[in-house]
């Protein structure tokens, strides 16, 4: 198969970032973004992550993969912001802080729930990916925020996210802090702190209703 004819899922298991994107844009056409992220995009990189843990591909296979996706995630996101331009609000919802923790790289999940908050009129302060604790907190109460979202992706930086959390509360105990991340179960996140467990970004969206 060449792969001008493969399928959006294949193009991002196999790490073909170009004809992803144009892939994308292509089903954008009648296609839901949410079908796109939830059908297509997480469960390819899911089947990448077996087979990284399987030793069936390495490191810079499950690279590519992830600039497959961040390609077609960039499409995802101006398709979002045009089809929202004219009912667009000037005003913001309120600030939330995003943060992948520190230790973790890991920010596609991170940037899939950014893209969805702004799409909902929140204002986001980014502070990207291996966060350390005391930026987070720093940050925080710089701006006065009520809300924090951190991701972690792997067993081993839980860790850092429970600390994070502890900083947080102790500098500012009235803030709001939601947990997300493959590695994650509502238990847990209750386990090392956090106020709110969001499996997905529309969870994401339903607790900054609740709390902004
Ligand atoms: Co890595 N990686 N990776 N990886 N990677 C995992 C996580 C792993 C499970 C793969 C595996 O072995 N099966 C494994 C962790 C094992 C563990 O601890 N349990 C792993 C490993 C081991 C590693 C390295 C250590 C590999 C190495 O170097 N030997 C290394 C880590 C380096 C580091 O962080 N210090 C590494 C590196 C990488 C890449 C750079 C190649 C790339 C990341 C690129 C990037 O993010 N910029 C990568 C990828 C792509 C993956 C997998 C395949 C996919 C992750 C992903 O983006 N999923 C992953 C396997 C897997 O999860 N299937 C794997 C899609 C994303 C949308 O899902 O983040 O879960 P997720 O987000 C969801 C929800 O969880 C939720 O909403 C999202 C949308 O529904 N959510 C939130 C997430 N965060 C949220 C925050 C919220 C709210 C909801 O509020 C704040």
């Amino acid at each position: 198969t060449s792969s001008s004819e493969m399928s959006l899922f294949d193009l991002v298991e196999k790490g073909i970032k170009d004809e992803a994107k144009s892939k994308t844009i292509e089903m954008l056409k009648d296609t839901d973004e949410n079908y796109i992220l939830d059908e297509i995009l997480i469960p390819a990189l899911d089947v990448v992550g077996k087979k990284f843990e399987k030793g069936e591909i390495f490191l810079p296979q499950m690279i590519q993969s992830a600039e497959a996706v961040k390609a077609s995630l960039t499409v995802i996101k101006e398709n979002l912001i045009s089809k929202n331009g004219d009912k667009k609000e000037d005003v913001s919802k309120g600030k939330i802080i995003l943060a992948t923790v520190e230790g973790d790289i890991h920010d596609i999940g991170k940037n899939i729930v950014k893209i969805m908050l702004e799409n909902y009129g929140y204002e986001i302060i980014d502070l990207g990916r291996d966060v350390p604790v005391d930026k987070v907190v720093e940050k925080a109460v710089e701006e006065n925020i009520k809300l924090v979202g951190l991701s972690a992706l792997m067993t081993t930086t839980v860790k850092s996210m429970e600390e994070t959390i502890k900083a947080l509360k102790e500098k500012m105990p009235e803030v709001k802090i939601f947990v997300g991340g493959a590695v994650l179960t509502e238990d847990y996140a209750s386990e090392i702190g956090a106020d709110f467990y969001a499996k997905d970004a529309k969870s994401a969206v339903e607790i900054a209703k609740i709390i902004l």
